[in-house]
């Protein structure tokens, strides 16, 4: 018996102590990451959570927020029920109800509005999860509307849209195969640890670093050999004053450009205005490292540009930024081939695995090309001519106009409306809304506006498809029954589809029907996937050839990469230029405003609003906090934990101040989601970048005062 008692104490698994070890995945970030986990569980309940070392995406290690999956997982705040309004909206008062009364007043409200006013009067909307969003675009698009938006509006996809209108297509790192590889605003120790994997054996096998990052990092720290150190939102300017280096010293390939490239003259002739002093000026970074820099690209024999989702897009001039930078690997020949930017394959969920499936199609093929054009069409038209869909920071604009196009109702998926810069303009749109319904694992400040609220279940409650890069894919079985009532969001969509009548076999047959459509050309089948204990590689999948998208013959307008893009110049009136031209981040008086206010920058405990509420994480950094440098905190006076009045054009708020040697001087640093301290709304939400939609949460101006 004692011994018994030890085995459970010390969460041994085995038949004396009842524990069993079961593998899911940690849904916790992006299906870019998805790692392995290994779940002990007794009695029905998840007792602790490890790294799975067999995983070919995290082999045994877990971050900070993924240690903490069982805290999540059981937090107080999980909704158990179906939830409905019954005190004022916002007000936070719910009764619980049926599944069968939920689904029923969802179904029948959204078909009333459509029927009196039009499918396009209900927009649907995903927070930061991915793993529903092939099924939750169709629904959407089946319902019959444009108006399908996600938190991607203002993360990853200002990247894709620059690769659009230089390729037409998506491009990676080749990392694996590089010669130097080029961090733009990488710290991946902080949010995204597998990378640190990958760069640091890139550097045992020689590989080059250079790293862009206006902070001092434990990625510049240990990693770089070149760090660059341009002030917040200047990269465009860095990027065209490297290129004009690379050009004044014939460091290019004439042959690639004059055979793949189109509009070099007039991209030159622009570069020519940025020689190294004029973007020391500009950038901040001396002459003598971006010339350093553009040798080193010169003396590779390739060279290759990470994926930045955040630090490149959240500005006024974010998109052209990317392009200015991405055109560097144009005009040097670095793209596809070996150790250059790679053309991905679409395997699923935005990523390249080494393998198609049908997911695209999946998605495509319910679009309504004849409805009305998406929220954001007019605002950001050349989002929408590249994405489709809604821009997400337009919506609170579109409701408050109140007018014959204001949306009337919201179904929402882990909707989190303190995301939006300017997020106080949600508060007043929710208010003029029909109805709301919000989907989430917790009670959130969001969910409290909704008229119904439905519990969503953990991705170790259900079952899915995982891919992975290396060829990996694999079904996951759920290792504990979800909490309560609480549903997986892709059977609550079934449901739907099926009480709406919708005219969709594949959304009515569910999920798993969904994914047997999706993978039906791979060598697998469900059951297959769901009876391995780990991810499989798949046999017989021939790898990528380099060259053969080139050779192919690129689906831009002009067949060639755009270094002038002719999609922008064919369309004046949207007031957008052609060649990646540089902006300073706006800022409307600078005498008045001298800071740049970065607003964001990962943490390692943080995980946007999730994660501040959670003791286990929160106290690794218990205060919202502004980092700034040592030179500014002489100036005002200020020491570590005084409180710091942050002052934009919208408000002001007091966080506690953390003088460091790795901010420059003149920039601050603050993370977001705080509920009690929320940096966004004192953003202005009309600050956007006029290419993407992306709001400018890392350029943003603001002064400080010392309280
Ligand atoms: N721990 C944690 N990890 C996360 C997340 C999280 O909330 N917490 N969020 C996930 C999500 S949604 C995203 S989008 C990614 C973002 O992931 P990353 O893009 O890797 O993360 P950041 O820390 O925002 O930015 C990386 C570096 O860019 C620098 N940077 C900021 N602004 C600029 C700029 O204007 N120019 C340059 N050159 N560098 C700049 C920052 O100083 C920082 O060191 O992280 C994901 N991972
Ligand atoms: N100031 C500032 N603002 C930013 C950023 C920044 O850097 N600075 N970054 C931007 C970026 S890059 C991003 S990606 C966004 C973050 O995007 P958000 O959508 O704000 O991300 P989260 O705070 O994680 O909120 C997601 C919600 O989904 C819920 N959820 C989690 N899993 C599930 C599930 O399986 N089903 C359902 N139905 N719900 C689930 C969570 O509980 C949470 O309430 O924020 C953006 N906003
Ligand atoms: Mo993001």
């Amino acid at each position: 018996m004692s011994n018994n008692i030890d085995y459970i104490k010390g969460k041994v698994p085995g038949e004396e102590s009842g524990i069993e070890i079961r593998h899911s995945v940690c849904d916790i970030c992006t299906p870019g990451m998805h790692c392995g986990l290994d779940v002990y569980v007794k009695d029905g309940r998840i007792i602790k959570v490890e790294g799975t070392k067999e995983h070919p995406q995290n082999k045994g290690k877990l971050c900070t927020k993924g240690a903490a999956n069982r805290q999540y997982l059981y937090r107080e705040d999980r909704l158990l029920t179906p939830l409905k309004r019954v005190g004022e909206r916002g007000e936070g008062k719910f009764e619980p109800i049926s599944w069968e009364e939920a689904i029923d007043t969802i179904a029948e409200k959204l078909l009333d509005i459509r029927e009196k006013h039009g499918p396009d009067r209900v927009a649907f909307y995903s927070g930061y999860s991915k793993w529903y969003r092939f099924m939750f675009r169709r629904f959407a698009n089946a319902f019959g509307t444009q108006n399908y938006g996600t938190e991607s509006s203002s993360c990853f996809t200002s990247g894709v849209m620059a690769w659009q209108t230089i390729a037409q297509h998506h491009m990676l790192q080749d990392m694996g195969n590089t010669d130097l590889f080029i961090g733009w605003g990488t710290n991946s120790y902080f949010s995204r640890f597998p990378m640190v994997g990958g760069m640091e054996k890139g550097k045992e096998r020689g590989m080059k670093l250079i790293v862009v990052d206006p902070r001092i990092t434990p990625t510049t720290k240990r990693l770089a050999d070149l760090h660059l150190r341009p002030h917040l939102g200047t990269d465009g300017a860095l990027a065209l004053s490297i290129a004009n280096v690379l050009i004044a010293n014939g460091w290019i390939d004439k042959e690639f450009i004059e055979k793949y490239v189109y509009g070099y003259e007039e991209y030159a002739e622009y570069v020519a205005q940025f020689p190294p002093e004029k973007g020391r000026e500009l950038t901040g970074v001396p002459a003598a490292d971006i010339i350093k820099a553009a040798e080193m690209i010169h003396q590779a024999s390739s060279c290759c540009i990470t994926e930045s989702s955040a630090p490149m897009g959240h500005h006024t001039n974010g998109m052209q930024n990317y392009r200015a930078i991405m055109s560097l690997l144009v005009i040097t020949g670095n793209f596809d081939k070996k150790g250059g930017q790679k053309p991905i394959t679409h395997t699923f969920m935005e990523r390249d695995c080494g393998f198609a499936t049908r997911e695209e199609h999946f998605m495509e093929e319910k679009y309504p090309h004849s409805g009305k054009p998406a929220i954001g069409a007019k605002e950001h038209p050349l989002w929408y001519r590249l994405r489709g869909d809604m821009q997400a920071n337009d919506l609170a604009f579109n409701i408050l106009r109140q007018d014959e196009e204001s949306v009337k109702a919201i179904f929402a998926l882990g909707m989190n409306y303190r995301m939006f810069a300017g997020d106080n303009n949600y508060l007043e749109a929710f208010k003029k809304l029909d109805f709301f319904v919000d989907v989430d694992l917790f009670m959130t400040d969001t969910a409290k506006w909704a008229d119904i609220v439905l519990p969503a279940c953990t991705s170790m409650e259900r079952g899915e498809l995982k891919t992975y890069p290396g060829q990996f894919i694999w079904y996951t079985n759920p290792v504990v029954e979800p909490l309560g009532e609480s549903k997986s969001d892709c059977d609550i969509l079934s449901l739907l589809a099926n009480r709406m009548g919708m005219d969709d076999e594949l959304l009515c047959a569910g999920y798993e029907k969904c994914i047997e459509y999706i993978i039906q050309d791979l060598p697998v089948t469900i059951e297959q996937l769901k009876a391995a204990p780990h991810p499989i590689k798949l046999q017989g999948i021939p790898p990528y050839r380099y060259g053969s998208t080139l050779k192919k013959g690129l689906d831009t307008p002009t067949g060639k990469l755009e270094l002038y893009s002719k999609l922008i110049a064919d369309n004046p009136q949207w007031g957008l230029d052609a060649l990646p031209t540089y902006t300073p981040p706006f800022n409307p008086d600078k005498e008045k405003y001298p800071f740049l206010l970065c607003a964001g920058t990962r943490i390692p405990n943080a995980l946007h609003s999730r994660f501040h509420d959670m003791p286990w994480a929160r106290h690794l950094l218990n205060d919202p906090s502004v980092e700034m440098s040592m030179e500014d905190a002489d100036e005002y006076g200020i020491e570590l934990g005084d409180d710091v009045e942050i002052v934009t054009n919208i408000g002001s708020l007091t966080f506690k101040a953390i003088p460091t040697a790795t901010v420059q001087k003149g920039e601050v640093f603050i993370y977001h989601g705080y509920r009690e301290l929320d940096i966004n709304s004192i953003l202005d939400g009309t600050n956007l970048d006029p290419y993407s939609g992306f709001p400018a949460y890392r350029s943003a101006y603001c002064y400080i005062r010392r309280k």
